[in-house]
């Protein structure tokens, strides 16, 4: 097993980047120290932004198809540092290694579809009701975009922004979370090469990672110079940031806590569904702001499902997440362990009988948990909370509009999906009476999604779209135009005013 020093030097992060500053950086795995970082100090800021508003200037005159170049090329490196990106995720967010390189493949993923993009950021041509006259709508470029990104997937949603909003023509500041800067600097590195690549056409500050708290980021949320807030993190944070970048007419994509829920039906495949329920609730230790928390099942094959996924969960292997076989890496530190053994004694409390869920002493100095399955009477105040840990609320139901219902009644509306073979169910599951996320799935869990569908979910989660379909044109402005090619002068909805 590599050190984590050699883990960061074979992504291009050397020791000396990573000592003297103020900013300390863990890995999960062990608790190790892994780096000092120097922060951006507050007064730096203005002249950060001023670098993309500069870039800006340029690079929106560099024709779309070249911008996309650019990404293609990115893609290229991502392709090429793969393995050692993949370590670093492993490494400072502690996911398992196989999840560390499906993060960088979604960073590939939105790479492609970016460069495809890039040809086609379609307008309109609208009909005029004035003779001789002609409608068009046209997409520009919008200006920096900042993006703020979490611990849990720290490279993934940067890309689904940083790929759109580069060929959309808008420079990148990006701040990572405080616990994954480390990520942010290698994929800086990778970005950097691209540029060497593509050469001058690329304005210096293009891309800008900025490492801080929350004071960096509330610099890029007050900002009119930064017309774009991109935010993936907590309920919590999206309702500090969103009010303050509406304040300033600012446009934010929220991307926020979820609460997401399987209905498992009676016809459902319960082979294919323990699978489904097995990757969604334990997959990245829970921490993903899809992972299945809730899990709504007829009270006719309740007992037997809960029975195949205590012996599904006694079979997980807890420990490194580097190690071949590992199904549960740690939890990102301490406080998330500790708020998980506090969600744990409230479901009890609330009448919860809990599976699993002690702390493991998986690797010296690291957080490590055995998921819990948590069997409720109801829907109470703590299976209505999102807590970022793996734990799996199972509670009954008798008719498909309760189940639906429940299933709805949360305050979040990121992801959900329904196990039936019933396509009067699942048709239903997805109808307008069905349910209210984003994200609804049928035969597949709420996790795992492909970059190629707009990602996001209303309610607390924040309302944004990131990702693929046309979640592009939130890194755009439109521009309606009507050119009069005629020799007069008609007004709209006959108005007559002769002069
Ligand atoms: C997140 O947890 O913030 O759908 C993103 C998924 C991943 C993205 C998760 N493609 O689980």
């Amino acid at each position: 097993m590599p050190s984590h020093a050699e883990t960061l030097a074979a992504a291009g992060l050397s020791e000396t980047d990573l000592i003297g500053g103020s900013l300390t950086v863990r890995s999960p795995l062990d608790g190790a120290e892994v780096a000092q970082l120097a922060e951006t100090s507050l007064a730096d800021m203005p002249a950060v932004i001023a670098r993309a508003q500069g870039a800006f200037a340029a690079w929106r005159q560099v024709p779309a198809p070249r911008r996309g170049e650019l990404v293609r090329l990115l893609g290229e490196e991502l392709r090429a540092a793969k393995a050692e990106l993949g370590a670093v995720v492993t490494l400072e967010a502690g996911k398992i290694t196989s999840e560390g390189l499906g993060e960088v493949q979604e960073m590939i993923d939105i790479c492609d579809f970016a460069v495809g993009l890039s040809r086609q950021l379609y307008g309109l041509t609208i009909a005029s009701e004035r003779p001789g006259h002609r409608m068009t709508e046209t997409w520009h470029p919008m200006g920096p975009c900042g993006v703020i990104t979490a611990f849990n997937f720290p490279v993934a949603p940067w890309a689904w922004n940083a790929a759109l909003a580069l060929v959309c023509g808008d420079p990148v500041i990006w701040k990572p979370s405080e616990k994954t800067p480390l990520c942010a600097l290698a994929t800086k590195v990778i970005f950097d090469r691209a540029v060497a690549r593509f050469g001058d056409e690329a304005p210096e500050g293009l891309l800008q990672v900025v490492v801080g708290g929350v004071d960096v980021g509330e610099a890029l949320v007050t900002s009119r110079d930064v017309p774009i807030l991109s935010a993936t993190g907590s309920t919590r944070m999206g309702a500090a940031v969103g009010p303050k970048v509406a304040a300033r007419f600012g446009r934010s994509i929220l991307e926020l806590g979820g609460n997401n829920a399987m209905i498992v039906a009676p016809s459902a495949d319960l082979d294919m569904a323990v699978r489904a329920i097995v990757f969604s609730a334990v997959g990245t230790a829970g921490q993903r702001c899809t992972s299945l928390r809730r899990l709504i099942v007829h009270n006719s094959i309740r007992e037997d499902l809960v029975a195949k996924l205590r012996q599904a969960y006694g079979s997980l292997t807890i420990g490194d997440p580097r190690e071949d076989g590992t199904l549960v890496g740690p939890l990102i530190d301490q406080g998330a362990l500790d708020g998980m053994q506090a969600a744990l004694s409230a479901a009890k409390a609330q009448g919860g009988t809990i599976h699993g869920g002690t702390p493991v002493d998986a690797v010296a100095g690291g957080a490590y948990a055995a998921p819990a399955l948590v069997e409720m009477p109801a829907q109470t105040d703590i299976v209505r909370t999102e807590t970022f840990a793996p734990i799996l609320y199972v509670m009954g139901y008798e008719t498909l509009e309760e189940a639906i219902a429940m299933q709805n009644d949360v305050p979040q509306g990121l992801s959900s999906c329904i196990f039936t073979l019933n396509v009067r169910e699942a048709e239903t599951f997805l109808s307008a009476v069905g349910s209210d996320c984003g994200i609804a799935n049928v035969n597949i869990g709420p996790s795992g999604a492909e970059i190629g569908g707009a990602f996001g979910g209303e309610k607390d989660t924040g309302g944004g779209r990131e990702s693929g379909s046309d979640a592009w044109k939130g890194y755009m402005r439109r521009q309606t135009s009507t050119v009069n090619y005629s020799a007069e002068l008609p007004l709209a909805q006959g108005v007559k005013f002769d002069i």
